[in-house]
């Protein structure tokens, strides 16, 4: 039997992506009909599409090629690390130097509160660990009643049953009998579409003590975490009010219970710090990374454990009954971190926060003069705009979601990538864009708002 896996034609890639690749998060027959977009290479912060096309990528990929794209260091490091050791477990009394050095090296760049990490192959699965891990240890502290773990509507912590389960998307939930038992959601800090009259940080307060009111709901002794990403990247760029984390702190400090932050989206320098609860001012007990810790050239995701918690489970606990066969993967240990080494040594984050993540957010505001856009917000490498029918009262079109989609395209067409989460459009580019790659962004975002208007217009 001959096998061909070098059909040439963008035609071919199509024909053979339909017939044997099943798409995540796809109507699957819609996209046979229309074919895929096949992405063949990558440089700094451009795709390059089987037809030629080099386009801007305004969302790292999928949020997470931080340090942009055709770094020789990390193919060296991954490469130097197969000859030398390309697996090994770190069950059964073994470890190795990447996983190691890796550790000491999130132990340095985390906030004071975090010695210790738990290594997981994505960040659903570091969700997962999560709810095991703050289980076990209200069970360890002869509290086994405090089960639940409250979340909020419309986050995002992943696709497995139990990252999708802390989610908070309906549409998910729908699929499978989710949320498995022992998770409860309260309302997002979604200042934009939830807080009417009240001014923002007023609105935050108010978001954040739903928080409380479920908690005295279910019963205080029944709950062991609340978990939230510190901006809602998936669920449209949900930038709480500064009111919001500080209160949400108090409220877990108050209760007792485990604070974790989703810091999936948020950490390696997304925000122009570290973690994206420094940005805020909060502070975890455990927090679940994935994404930038390998700028995507590696799956790789981890739990950093706070001291309070490894206390509980390192002196008093026993076996924890849990881990993955990727756990701390050589590879993908030794790219993550040289791809920290390269955030460190090159000021990265330093400059997002100081430099290029200012500038963006400047000139991202001045897309907010758009007819169509009824607000445009964002934070250090990250940005959304509102697309709305008025501004004023921050309404939204009746046929809500058509009008991303359409903008989404016409970026596609235009050699922008950016993404539509309904008609809130996103971006989440590469720490490493420049002034003049921030400048062809906001121009392209523009013309693609004119030529969205255009349709909606015609319509
Ligand atoms: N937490 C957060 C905050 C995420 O954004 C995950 C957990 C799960 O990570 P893994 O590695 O298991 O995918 C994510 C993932 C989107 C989109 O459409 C976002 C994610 C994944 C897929 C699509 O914006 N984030």
């Amino acid at each position: 039997m001959s096998v061909s896996i070098t059909p040439r034609t963008t035609a071919a890639w199509q024909a053979a992506d339909t017939r044997h690749y099943l798409h995540p998060f796809t109507d699957f027959k819609q996209l046979a009909n229309e074919g895929a977009r096949i992405i063949v290479r990558a440089d700094g912060v451009y795709l390059h599409d089987s037809e030629g096309n080099q386009i801007l990528d305004g969302m790292s990929g999928l949020w997470c090629v931080n340090v942009g794209y055709g770094r020789r260091e990390l193919a060296d490091a991954a490469y130097q690390q197969m000859l030398e050791l390309p697996y090994y477990n770190s069950f059964f009394k073994s470890s190795h130097p990447p996983a190691i050095e890796l550790a000491t090296l999130l132990a340095q760049v985390s906030p004071p509160q975090f010695s210790r990490v738990f290594y997981t192959g994505s960040g659903s699965e570091a969700n997962d660990t999560i709810v095991r891990m703050v289980r076990r240890y209200w069970d360890i502290k002869g509290e086994p009643s405090r089960r639940i773990i409250i979340s909020r509507e419309n986050a995002y912590h992943g696709s497995t049953m139990a990252g999708a389960s802390l989610g908070g998307m309906k549409s998910m939930h729908a699929q499978g009998g989710l949320p498995i038992p022992g998770i409860t959601h309260i309302e997002q800090p979604h200042w934009f579409e939830n807080g009417g009259d009240l001014p923002r940080d007023e609105y935050g307060l108010h978001a954040a003590r739903r928080l409380e009111a479920r908690i005295e709901e279910v019963g205080p002794g029944n709950v062991g975490a609340f978990i939230g990403e510190p901006i809602q990247g998936a669920g449209g760029v949900i930038i709480p009010p500064d009111t919001y984390w500080p209160e949400i702190q108090r409220i877990c400090d108050r209760y007792g219970i485990l604070l974790v932050a989703d810091e999936v989206i948020c950490g390696f320098g997304r925000l122009g710090h570290w973690f994206g609860s420094t940005a805020f001012g909060f502070r975890p007990d455990l927090m679940s990374m994935a994404k930038g810790i390998t700028s995507g050239y590696q799956p790789l995701g981890g739990v950093m454990v706070s001291d309070k918690v490894a206390e509980v489970l390192v002196d008093q606990g026993g076996e924890f009954h849990h881990g993955y066969t990727y756990s701390g993967h050589p590879v993908a240990c030794a790219v993550a971190a040289r791809n920290i080494r390269i955030l460190i040594d090159e000021g990265i984050v330093e400059r997002v926060r100081a430099d290029t993540g200012p500038y963006l957010q400047q000139r991202w505001r001045e897309l907010a003069a758009h007819p169509l856009v009824g607000e445009a917000r964002g934070m250090g490498f990250i940005g959304a705009l509102e697309l709305v029918a008025d501004k004023a009262t921050r309404r939204f079109r009746p046929d809500r979601g058509a009008t991303g989609l359409i903008c989404r395209d016409h970026c596609f067409a235009n050699g922008l990538v950016m993404r539509a989460v309904q008609d809130t459009m996103i971006i989440a580019p590469p720490l490493i864009m420049e002034r003049s790659h921030i400048d062809e962004l906001i121009e392209k975002a523009w013309r693609c708002l004119d030529l969205t208007a255009r349709d909606l217009g015609a319509r």
